[in-house]
C-alpha cells in the first residue's frame, strides 16, 4: 500500500487514525500549500485533487478519509476505533455523521469562504462565512449539552473515529479562529483533552 497525504484536517484523520494504532504506510508527502493537489499527475490519481488517497496493493485508489481508515481498521482491528459490538459501530456512526456534517462541515465551510487559497476552489461568499461562524458556536453548544453526561469522548466513555473527526475539526477551528465558549465546559474539557493526545498533529510553525 501506499498512502498519498497532506498537513490538512481531512488527511489529519488517517494521520492519527494511523498513529493510534502504531500503522506504518510509505506515504508519498502533497504539499497542499504549494498547489500540489492540482498538478496533473496527482489528479490522475485522484481528480477531486484532494488528499487523503490510499493506493491498495492491487493498484486501485482509495480516496476518502473515512473509508481508508475502515479499510485500515479491518487489516488492523484493534484498538477498535469504529467499535466492536453492533451497538457501538452503530453509535459511533451516529457520532461520525454528526462531527463530520453537523459541525466539521460548517467549520470547513468558513475556511473556505474566508481563506485566500480557496478562492478558485468556491465562489466565496463573506456572509456566509459569518453565519457559519454563528452557527458552528450554536452547534458547540449542543454538543456541549450532548456531553453533559460527563463521558470523557464523543461517542462515549473510549476514544473512536468520531473523536479523530473532532480532532480534524479543533484543527479547523484553529486555522479560522474560532474558540469553544469558556462556557462550554464539557465541550472544552474535550478539545483539551484531544490537544494533549500524543496523537494530535503539531503543526508546522
Ligand atoms: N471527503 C474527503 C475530503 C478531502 C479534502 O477535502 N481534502 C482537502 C484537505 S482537508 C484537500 O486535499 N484539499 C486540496 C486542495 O483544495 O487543494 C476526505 O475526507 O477524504
Amino acid at each position: 500500500m501506499k498512502l498519498y497525504n497532506g498537513m490538512s484536517p481531512n488527511g489529519a484523520r488517517v494521520m492519527i487514525f494511523m498513529a493510534e494504532k502504531g500503522i506504518e504506510i510509505p506515504t508519498v508527502s502533497i504539499d497542499l500549500m504549494a498547489n500540489e493537489g492540482q498538478a496533473a499527475d496527482f489528479l490522475k490519481i485522484n481528480a477531486l485533487g484532494q488528499v487523503p488517497v490510499l493506493q491498495l496493493d492491487n493498484g486501485r485508489y482509495l480516496t476518502e478519509s473515512v473509508a481508508i481508515c475502515r479499510y485500515l481498521e479491518s487489516l488492523h482491528p484493534s484498538p477498535a476505533l469504529f467499535g466492536k459490538t453492533p451497538e457501538e459501530q452503530a453509535f459511533i456512526e451516529m457520532w461520525m455523521r454528526r462531527m463530520e456534517l453537523w459541525l466539521f462541515n460548517v467549520a470547513g465551510a468558513v475556511g473556505l469562504h474566508e481563506i485566500e487559497f480557496f478562492k478558485y476552489r468556491v465562489e466565496q461568499n463573506a456572509d456566509y462565512a459569518a453565519y457559519c461562524r454563528r452557527l458552528l458556536v450554536e452547534r458547540l453548544a449542543w454538543l456541549d449539552t450532548e456531553m453533559a453526561d460527563g463521558r470523557g469522548f464523543i461517542a462515549g466513555d473510549t476514544f473512536t473515529m468520531a473523536d479523530i473527526i473532532g480532532m480534524g475539526l479543533v484543527m479547523v477551528m484553529g486555522f479560522v479562529q474560532i474558540e469553544v465558549p469558556s462556557e462550554l465546559t464539557n465541550v472544552v474539557r474535550w478539545q483539551q483533552a484531544m490537544m494533549s493526545r500524543p496523537t494530535f498533529p503539531q503543526m508546522p510553525g
